[in-house]
């Protein structure tokens, strides 16, 4: 009562003026709030509209930063109904100021337009990448524990830096150059050689050779027909002088201190290493640091994957941040490697065309055949991430990626090929057409060891199923299946019972380890979470730990997987949680093992 008299009273005592402001000031502070609000609200829908918008099948970091695909590509329009005329033109026009430091380059809605238009020239926004300087500058990417390490420069290997190309944009191709050049030390490089697989357009020509003249160390040679990058390679690989073979994308930049660390380790002549891979943005061009804590390995159906490292090297990694660590796999295209390992270890399949699968086969080859793959998180390199492929695949992309993958599985994976075969029938079917007969020479000349001696030895965290380990559907008494949940391969989230597949579908399988692991693609383990279980990335936790006692499946605290069946009666896309163990149907689980070879 008090309350709502009092502003009358006050009014009543002529007080009126103030109150007025009093009304004014109050009105200008809700609408300055409800401002706040509303670009608080936008640019967290922005933020969460670009994080899904890596989450498809080509993207770079989920949401914890890890479980990284490349690789799977879908194939380009080629321009699409672009004019010859726009197909050839090179519009490279820096701006003062425009990119520098790596930060984000914003166009006009105008410019916008025609970026969309030219975006499937080269899956990247090229319009963007026109206005940013050739010599643009990076920061210092390194971590402190890098910048304190001494290199003797007079000591170290000499390098030939290989970059293959087809229809590069002009700008991104020079940018790469150019990073090489403006931060390697002179004394190191002995060449620069640039590779054109056989482009087809017209600024590659002699525009490219002009702008790469007044450069004595650049080369560029051709390849009289397209091959692909792994003929490329090896026509730059062929030419080289320098000590060191140091491999790159043509979308490349490359940040202070970069080569040293590379060639300091590729000196040791048993090693494959790459560098800490950064992501230069499609969109934007922003150069953005990549997660420490990864290295490269692959799911079941072999596409590369970045995945969280090994116990070990985590432990490595935080004692000496700056020391170079295994990987099961490297991504393929930035790496160092002595000339004469290279060689020695037979290097590459030359009957793998145009594009994939030779990161695989030459990661399989230097462990099975007694080098190393390592990553060195003192090198820091930007590539420009894309989604599409934006070239056309001879023969098909199909074609082309079944045939890849197929020579390195017959050549390297032993009794694991029976498990591709089984489930990818498209690998399969062009099997038989590989002449993989020197390959195998190889194989045998090198004395390697067995992809099972690969798995267990480099990769004991894979998560592929062995002769120790279950493998095979586990089905609800209610009728739903245990396996990971369609919408978040890879990803994880909140178990649900799932339509039970058939023998030949691996997304419904499921590996059971002697130590109480369930696991499935990507590496995902089931976990005991809050209440709900949840597929999560595997850790070896136990939370992860589970016990098959008769037809029931205990966690670590001796509670009961269940399904609740509340949507449906069989329990599809019915939540999977833990209870007490009782005689509920939706507690027991059928184990049926799947040959998987
Ligand atoms: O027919 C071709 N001829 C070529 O010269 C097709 C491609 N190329 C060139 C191309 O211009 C580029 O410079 O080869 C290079 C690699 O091709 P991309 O950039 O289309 O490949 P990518 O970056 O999408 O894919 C990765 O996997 C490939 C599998 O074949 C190669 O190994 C790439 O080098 C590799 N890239 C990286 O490892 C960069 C980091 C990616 C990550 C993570
Ligand atoms: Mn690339």
């Amino acid at each position: 009562m008090l309350l709502r008299s009092e502003p009358w009273s006050l009014l009543c005592r002529g007080r009126k003026k103030k109150i007025v402001t009093l009304v004014i000031v109050l009105m200008f502070l809700i609408n300055a709030l409800f401002y706040v609000a509303l670009v608080l609200h936008n640019t967290v829908k922005k933020r969460l509209e670009n994080k899904s918008r890596y989450y498809d099948n080509n993207s770079y970091l989920d949401k914890n930063g890890m479980k990284v695909i490349v690789g799977h590509y879908i194939g380009g329009n080629n321009g699409g109904p672009l004019s010859d005329d726009e197909v050839n033109a090179n519009n490279y026009a820096p701006v003062a100021g425009a990119g520098e430091g790596g930060r984000p380059v914003q166009i006009s809605q105008r410019e916008l337009i025609t970026a969309k238009e030219l975006f499937s020239l080269h899956s990247y926004n090229i319009v963007v990448g026109d206005k940013i300087s050739i010599n643009r500058s990076l920061p210092d990417m390194r971590s402190e524990s890098c910048r304190s390490v001494e290199y003797d420069i007079n000591n170290l290997p000499t390098a030939t830096v290989i970059i293959v190309f087809h229809n590069e944009a002009w700008s991104t191709l020079m940018r790469t150059v150019m990073s090489v050049i403006l931060r390697s030390p002179e004394q190191l490089i002995k060449q620069i050689i640039l590779v054109d697989d056989a482009s087809e357009r017209a600024y590659l020509g002699k525009e490219l050779e002009d702008a790469i003249a007044d450069f004595p160390k650049v080369h560029l040679l051709r390849n009289s027909k397209r091959t692909g990058l792994v003929g490329a390679r090896l026509l730059g690989a062929k030419a080289a002088i320098g000590d060191v073979l140091v491999f790159l994308d043509a979308h490349c930049e490359v940040t202070p201190g970069w080569l040293e660390p590379l060639l300091e380790r590729a000196g040791s002549d048993d090693v494959f290493i790459c560098p800490h891979i950064d992501v230069i943005s499609d969109d934007t061009f922003t150069y953005t640091k990549s997660i420490d804590a990864h290295w490269g390995a692959f799911s079941w159906h072999l596409h590369f994957r970045w995945l969280f490292p090994s116990k070990e090297v985590m432990k490595q990694k935080e004692e000496d941040p700056s020391k170079p660590y295994p990987t099961p796999a490297m991504a393929g295209g930035l790496y160092a490697v002595r000339k004469s390992l290279f060689w020695r270890l037979g290097s590459y399949d030359e009957g793998m065309v145009i594009w994939g699968s030779e990161n695989l086969e030459l990661s399989w080859r230097a462990w099975q055949c007694g080098a190393r793959v390592e990553i060195t998180p003192c090198s820091r390199v930007g590539h420009l991430f894309r989604r599409r492929t934006p070239y056309k695949y001879p023969g098909g992309v199909d074609h082309v990626w079944n045939s890849n993958l197929a020579r390195a599985v017959v050549v390297w994976m032993n009794e694991y090929a029976d498990f591709i075969f089984k489930f990818n029938p498209q690998v399969a079917a062009v099997r038989d057409k590989q002449q993989v007969g020197e390959r195998i020479e190889l194989r045998k000349n090198l004395n390697c060891k067995s992809f099972k001696w690969y798995l267990d030895n480099v990769w004991p965290q894979h998560f592929f199923p062995s002769d120790e380990r279950w493998f095979g559907r586990i089905k609800n008494d209610k009728g739903a299946c245990l396996a990971a949940s369609s919408s978040t391969p890879g990803v994880g989230g909140p178990a649900s019972g799932v339509s039970c597949a058939g023998d030949l579908q691996l997304q419904g399988l499921v590996v059971f380890t002697p130590e109480g692991n369930f696991m499935v693609d990507d590496g995902m383990c089931l976990e005991r979470g809050n209440g709900r279980v949840v597929w999560k990335s595997c850790n070896g936790n136990s939370k992860q730990v589970w016990e098959q006692k008769g037809p029931r499946i205990k966690s670590d605290t001796g509670l009961c997987l269940t399904i609740i069946a509340n949507k449906s009666r069989d329990g599809v896309e019915d939540p999977i949680t833990l209870n007490k163990c009782s005689l509920n149907r939706g507690q027991i689980w059928h184990f049926e093992r799947v040959p998987w070879r």
